[in-house]
Protein backbone atom coordinates (compact mmCIF):
# COMPACT_ATOMS: atom_id res chain seq x y z
CA UNK A 1 0.00 0.00 0.00
CA UNK A 2 1.26 3.29 -0.91
CA UNK A 3 1.07 6.48 1.41
CA UNK A 4 -1.26 8.35 0.73
CA UNK A 5 -0.08 11.83 -1.02
CA UNK A 6 -0.61 14.53 1.46
CA UNK A 7 -0.12 18.80 1.13
CA UNK A 8 1.78 19.36 3.65
CA UNK A 9 3.04 23.60 4.88
CA UNK A 10 6.13 23.97 6.74
CA UNK A 11 6.35 26.73 9.28
CA UNK A 12 9.60 27.37 10.52
CA UNK A 13 9.30 28.64 14.15
CA UNK A 14 13.08 30.47 15.30
CA UNK A 15 11.91 30.39 19.23
CA UNK A 16 14.57 30.15 21.72
CA UNK A 17 13.48 31.64 24.41
CA UNK A 18 11.56 28.78 25.64
CA UNK A 19 14.79 27.07 26.85
CA UNK A 20 17.13 28.34 28.84
CA UNK A 21 19.90 28.71 26.11
CA UNK A 22 20.59 30.33 22.93
CA UNK A 23 21.04 27.96 19.68
CA UNK A 24 17.03 26.51 18.78
CA UNK A 25 16.89 29.22 16.55
CA UNK A 26 18.62 28.16 14.23
CA UNK A 27 16.87 25.16 14.38
CA UNK A 28 14.29 25.96 11.43
CA UNK A 29 17.42 26.92 9.28
CA UNK A 30 19.72 23.77 9.72
CA UNK A 31 16.13 21.58 8.92
CA UNK A 32 16.15 23.50 5.42
CA UNK A 33 19.30 23.02 4.62
CA UNK A 34 18.94 19.27 5.71
CA UNK A 35 16.37 19.17 2.76
CA UNK A 36 13.48 18.77 4.66
CA UNK A 37 11.36 20.30 1.82
CA UNK A 38 12.96 18.45 -1.10
CA UNK A 39 13.13 15.15 0.83
CA UNK A 40 8.67 15.59 1.16
CA UNK A 41 8.46 16.38 -2.87
CA UNK A 42 10.61 13.61 -3.65
CA UNK A 43 8.12 11.37 -2.16
CA UNK A 44 5.55 12.83 -3.94
CA UNK A 45 3.98 14.95 -1.74
CA UNK A 46 2.89 18.84 -2.44
CA UNK A 47 5.14 21.21 -0.40
CA UNK A 48 4.03 24.92 0.82
CA UNK A 49 7.40 26.40 2.85
CA UNK A 50 5.25 29.15 4.89
CA UNK A 51 8.60 30.75 5.93
CA UNK A 52 9.29 31.84 9.14
CA UNK A 53 7.33 33.20 12.16
CA UNK A 54 8.34 36.56 13.24
CA UNK A 55 6.59 37.81 15.89
CA UNK A 56 7.34 41.45 17.96
CA UNK A 57 6.87 40.76 22.11
CA UNK A 58 3.34 40.61 23.23
CA UNK A 59 3.26 43.68 25.66
CA UNK A 60 0.10 42.53 27.18
CA UNK A 61 1.30 40.01 28.63
CA UNK A 62 2.91 40.17 32.37
CA UNK A 63 7.01 39.48 32.90
CA UNK A 64 6.68 36.45 35.32
CA UNK A 65 9.76 35.15 36.95
CA UNK A 66 8.57 32.32 36.92
CA UNK A 67 7.92 31.76 33.35
CA UNK A 68 11.13 33.08 31.59
CA UNK A 69 10.51 35.22 28.26
CA UNK A 70 6.84 34.98 28.51
CA UNK A 71 5.87 37.53 26.36
CA UNK A 72 8.00 36.00 23.27
CA UNK A 73 6.26 32.47 24.08
CA UNK A 74 3.31 33.92 24.43
CA UNK A 75 3.98 35.88 21.08
CA UNK A 76 5.02 32.51 19.24
CA UNK A 77 2.35 30.54 20.37
CA UNK A 78 -0.56 33.13 19.27
CA UNK A 79 0.84 33.12 15.85
CA UNK A 80 1.53 29.43 15.43
CA UNK A 81 -2.08 28.80 16.84
CA UNK A 82 -3.31 30.75 13.85
CA UNK A 83 -1.06 29.41 11.50
CA UNK A 84 -1.28 25.76 12.10
CA UNK A 85 -5.14 26.02 12.88
CA UNK A 86 -5.69 27.87 9.39
CA UNK A 87 -3.45 25.05 7.75
CA UNK A 88 -5.09 22.72 8.92
CA UNK A 89 -8.91 23.92 8.19
CA UNK A 90 -7.16 24.32 4.78
CA UNK A 91 -6.88 21.08 4.30
CA UNK A 92 -3.30 20.73 4.57
CA UNK A 93 -0.39 19.00 7.05
CA UNK A 94 1.32 21.41 9.30
CA UNK A 95 4.68 20.34 9.67
CA UNK A 96 6.31 23.00 12.17
CA UNK A 97 10.23 22.86 12.29
CA UNK A 98 11.39 24.31 15.74
CA UNK A 99 12.57 26.05 17.93
CA UNK A 100 12.25 24.83 21.31
CA UNK A 101 9.63 23.27 22.83
CA UNK A 102 7.37 26.03 23.82
CA UNK A 103 6.10 26.48 20.86
CA UNK A 104 4.29 23.10 20.89
CA UNK A 105 1.76 25.06 23.50
CA UNK A 106 0.49 26.92 20.30
CA UNK A 107 1.15 24.51 17.34
CA UNK A 108 -1.11 21.61 19.87
CA UNK A 109 -3.48 24.48 21.00
CA UNK A 110 -4.36 25.27 17.00
CA UNK A 111 -5.09 21.30 16.71
CA UNK A 112 -7.30 21.03 19.40
CA UNK A 113 -8.95 24.49 17.67
CA UNK A 114 -9.50 21.92 14.90
CA UNK A 115 -9.98 19.04 16.17
CA UNK A 116 -13.23 20.80 18.00
CA UNK A 117 -14.46 22.18 15.25
CA UNK A 118 -14.70 18.59 13.31
CA UNK A 119 -16.17 17.22 16.45
CA UNK A 120 -12.97 14.58 16.54
CA UNK A 121 -10.95 14.00 19.70
CA UNK A 122 -7.14 15.42 19.47
CA UNK A 123 -4.12 12.98 20.89
CA UNK A 124 -1.00 14.18 21.24
CA UNK A 125 1.98 11.64 20.49
CA UNK A 126 5.01 13.41 23.21
CA UNK A 127 8.42 11.77 22.03
CA UNK A 128 10.80 13.00 24.39
CA UNK A 129 12.95 12.42 27.13
CA UNK A 130 10.95 15.05 29.35
CA UNK A 131 7.78 14.81 30.03
CA UNK A 132 7.17 19.01 29.72
CA UNK A 133 4.80 19.12 32.32
CA UNK A 134 5.44 21.75 34.69
CA UNK A 135 3.57 24.77 35.58
CA UNK A 136 5.48 27.84 36.59
CA UNK A 137 4.45 27.08 39.87
CA UNK A 138 6.68 23.89 40.04
CA UNK A 139 9.04 24.33 37.81
CA UNK A 140 12.72 23.82 38.75
CA UNK A 141 14.07 26.02 35.91
CA UNK A 142 11.17 29.14 35.10
CA UNK A 143 11.84 27.65 31.24
CA UNK A 144 8.62 27.27 29.40
CA UNK A 145 9.76 24.75 27.55
CA UNK A 146 9.40 22.37 30.53
CA UNK A 147 6.05 23.56 30.77
CA UNK A 148 3.58 22.93 27.13
CA UNK A 149 1.79 19.82 27.67
CA UNK A 150 0.73 21.18 31.02
CA UNK A 151 -0.79 23.98 29.34
CA UNK A 152 -2.59 22.62 26.19
CA UNK A 153 -4.17 20.42 29.10
CA UNK A 154 -5.45 23.32 30.49
CA UNK A 155 -2.94 23.31 33.61
CA UNK A 156 -0.55 25.59 33.17
CA UNK A 157 -2.04 29.38 34.03
CA UNK A 158 0.27 31.17 31.93
CA UNK A 159 -1.67 34.42 31.69
CA UNK A 160 -4.11 35.01 29.00
CA UNK A 161 -1.86 34.30 25.97
CA UNK A 162 -4.89 32.42 24.39
CA UNK A 163 -8.65 32.97 24.92
CA UNK A 164 -9.90 31.52 28.61
CA UNK A 165 -11.99 29.46 26.32
CA UNK A 166 -10.21 27.57 23.97
CA UNK A 167 -9.92 23.61 23.65
CA UNK A 168 -8.01 21.59 26.36
CA UNK A 169 -6.17 18.51 25.29
CA UNK A 170 -7.77 16.13 27.55
CA UNK A 171 -4.67 15.02 29.70
CA UNK A 172 -6.18 11.54 28.97
CA UNK A 173 -5.23 11.70 25.37
CA UNK A 174 -1.55 12.28 25.70
CA UNK A 175 1.19 9.48 25.31
CA UNK A 176 4.42 10.12 26.66
CA UNK A 177 7.17 7.99 24.79
CA UNK A 178 10.66 7.54 25.73
CA UNK A 179 10.42 9.35 29.05
CA UNK A 180 13.31 9.24 31.26
CA UNK A 181 13.73 12.71 33.20
CA UNK A 182 10.79 13.79 35.10
CA UNK A 183 10.94 16.39 38.34
CA UNK A 184 8.93 15.14 41.17
CA UNK A 185 5.98 17.63 40.90
CA UNK A 186 5.58 16.65 37.65
CA UNK A 187 5.31 12.74 38.33
CA UNK A 188 2.74 13.67 40.94
CA UNK A 189 0.42 16.03 38.21
CA UNK A 190 1.12 13.87 35.74
CA UNK A 191 -0.46 10.38 37.74
CA UNK A 192 -3.58 13.11 38.66
CA UNK A 193 -3.97 13.96 35.52
CA UNK A 194 -3.98 10.21 34.21
CA UNK A 195 -1.03 11.01 31.01
CA UNK A 196 -0.05 8.01 29.56
CA UNK A 197 3.31 7.43 29.85
CA UNK A 198 5.19 4.34 28.30
CA UNK A 199 8.77 5.18 29.70
CA UNK A 200 11.84 3.91 28.31
CA UNK A 201 11.66 1.16 30.96
CA UNK A 202 8.40 0.24 29.45
CA UNK A 203 9.64 0.54 26.16
CA UNK A 204 12.99 -1.87 27.15
CA UNK A 205 10.50 -4.75 28.58
CA UNK A 206 8.22 -4.46 26.01
CA UNK A 207 9.42 -2.97 22.97
CA UNK A 208 8.69 0.15 20.78
CA UNK A 209 6.33 -1.49 18.26
CA UNK A 210 4.31 -3.01 21.32
CA UNK A 211 3.56 1.22 22.52
CA UNK A 212 2.89 2.27 19.46
CA UNK A 213 0.37 -0.21 18.62
CA UNK A 214 -1.37 0.74 21.60
CA UNK A 215 -1.44 4.21 20.85
CA UNK A 216 -2.47 4.11 17.55
CA UNK A 217 -5.67 1.41 18.50
CA UNK A 218 -6.96 3.66 20.87
CA UNK A 219 -6.83 6.82 18.30
CA UNK A 220 -7.93 4.82 15.80
CA UNK A 221 -10.95 3.26 17.68
CA UNK A 222 -11.49 7.30 19.15
CA UNK A 223 -11.85 8.21 15.02
CA UNK A 224 -9.41 10.72 16.56
CA UNK A 225 -6.59 13.02 14.89
CA UNK A 226 -3.18 12.23 16.19
CA UNK A 227 -0.69 15.62 16.83
CA UNK A 228 3.18 14.28 16.90
CA UNK A 229 5.75 16.12 19.08
CA UNK A 230 9.40 14.77 18.61
CA UNK A 231 12.18 16.10 20.86
CA UNK A 232 15.53 15.65 19.79
CA UNK A 233 16.39 14.53 23.46
CA UNK A 234 13.38 11.35 22.65
CA UNK A 235 16.94 10.11 20.57
CA UNK A 236 19.87 8.66 22.03
CA UNK A 237 22.62 12.12 22.39
CA UNK A 238 24.90 9.62 20.26
CA UNK A 239 23.01 9.74 17.56
CA UNK A 240 21.27 13.24 18.19
CA UNK A 241 24.03 15.84 20.17
CA UNK A 242 22.50 18.94 18.38
CA UNK A 243 19.99 19.67 21.57
CA UNK A 244 20.53 21.39 24.93
CA UNK A 245 19.01 19.12 27.53
CA UNK A 246 20.79 15.65 26.52
CA UNK A 247 19.51 12.35 28.37
CA UNK A 248 21.36 9.46 28.36
CA UNK A 249 19.64 6.32 27.22
CA UNK A 250 17.62 7.39 24.39
CA UNK A 251 15.82 5.76 21.48
CA UNK A 252 18.01 4.29 19.07
CA UNK A 253 18.35 5.56 15.26
CA UNK A 254 16.02 1.94 14.20
CA UNK A 255 13.68 2.49 17.03
CA UNK A 256 12.91 5.95 16.09
CA UNK A 257 12.53 5.13 12.38
CA UNK A 258 10.53 2.22 13.32
CA UNK A 259 7.68 4.39 15.18
CA UNK A 260 7.76 6.54 12.08
CA UNK A 261 7.01 3.85 9.78
CA UNK A 262 4.22 2.52 12.02
CA UNK A 263 2.92 5.66 12.22
CA UNK A 264 3.07 6.41 8.22
CA UNK A 265 0.79 2.85 8.27
CA UNK A 266 -1.96 4.07 10.19
CA UNK A 267 -2.59 7.22 8.48
CA UNK A 268 -3.70 9.00 11.61
CA UNK A 269 -1.45 11.63 11.92
CA UNK A 270 -2.62 15.00 11.28
CA UNK A 271 0.32 17.22 12.22
CA UNK A 272 4.12 16.92 13.47
CA UNK A 273 6.50 19.28 15.46
CA UNK A 274 10.04 18.89 14.98
CA UNK A 275 11.64 20.50 17.94
CA UNK A 276 14.35 21.59 20.45
CA UNK A 277 17.22 21.05 17.66
CA UNK A 278 20.29 23.18 18.65
CA UNK A 279 22.38 23.43 15.76
CA UNK A 280 25.47 25.39 17.13
CA UNK A 281 25.26 21.97 19.59
CA UNK A 282 25.46 19.72 16.39
CA UNK A 283 27.96 17.89 15.15
CA UNK A 284 27.99 18.86 11.58
CA UNK A 285 24.71 18.79 10.82
CA UNK A 286 23.80 15.42 12.09
CA UNK A 287 20.93 15.73 14.72
CA UNK A 288 19.29 17.96 11.39
CA UNK A 289 19.72 15.42 9.06
CA UNK A 290 18.49 12.66 11.11
CA UNK A 291 15.42 14.24 11.69
CA UNK A 292 14.99 14.71 8.25
CA UNK A 293 15.25 11.18 7.58
CA UNK A 294 12.86 10.59 10.49
CA UNK A 295 10.18 12.84 8.46
CA UNK A 296 11.05 10.74 5.43
CA UNK A 297 9.97 8.05 7.23
CA UNK A 298 6.99 9.59 8.71
CA UNK A 299 5.86 10.48 5.14
CA UNK A 300 6.03 7.07 3.43
CA UNK A 301 9.92 6.18 2.61
CA UNK A 302 10.29 2.61 3.39
CA UNK A 303 12.81 0.04 2.69
CA UNK A 304 10.58 -2.06 1.06
CA UNK A 305 6.72 -2.40 0.63
CA UNK A 306 5.01 -4.35 3.61
CA UNK A 307 2.98 -7.20 2.16
CA UNK A 308 -0.80 -6.80 3.09
CA UNK A 309 -1.41 -8.77 6.14
CA UNK A 310 -4.11 -11.38 5.80
CA UNK A 311 -6.70 -10.44 8.63
N1 LIG B 1 12.04 19.47 33.64
C1 LIG B 1 13.02 20.49 33.48
C2 LIG B 1 12.42 21.88 33.60
O1 LIG B 1 11.23 22.02 33.68
C3 LIG B 1 13.74 20.34 32.17
C4 LIG B 1 12.84 20.54 30.99
C5 LIG B 1 13.64 20.43 29.76
N2 LIG B 1 12.74 20.38 28.67
C6 LIG B 1 13.12 20.10 27.45
N3 LIG B 1 12.14 19.71 26.67
N4 LIG B 1 14.25 20.06 27.08
O2 LIG B 1 11.71 18.44 26.76
O3 LIG B 1 13.12 22.85 33.58
MN1 LIG C 1 14.09 34.23 10.02
MN1 LIG D 1 10.42 18.59 25.24
MN1 LIG E 1 13.17 17.05 26.08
Amino acid sequence: MQPQARSVTLIGAPLEEGSGRRGAAMGPAALRIAGVDQTLIDLGHDVVDAGDVHVVPARDLPNNPKAHNLRVVGAFTRALEAGVYEAADAGRFPLILGGDHSLSMGTVSGMARYAAQKGRPLFVLWLDAHSDFNTPDTSPSGNIHGMPVAYFCGQAELAEILPKDRPFVDPRNVFQVGIRSVDASERELIKEHGVNVFDMRWLDEQGVAAAIRQILAVVSDANGLLHVSLDVDFLDPDIAPGVGTTVPGGATFREAHLIMEMLCDSGLVSSLDLVELNPFLDDRGKSARILVELTASLFGRRIFDRPTRAA
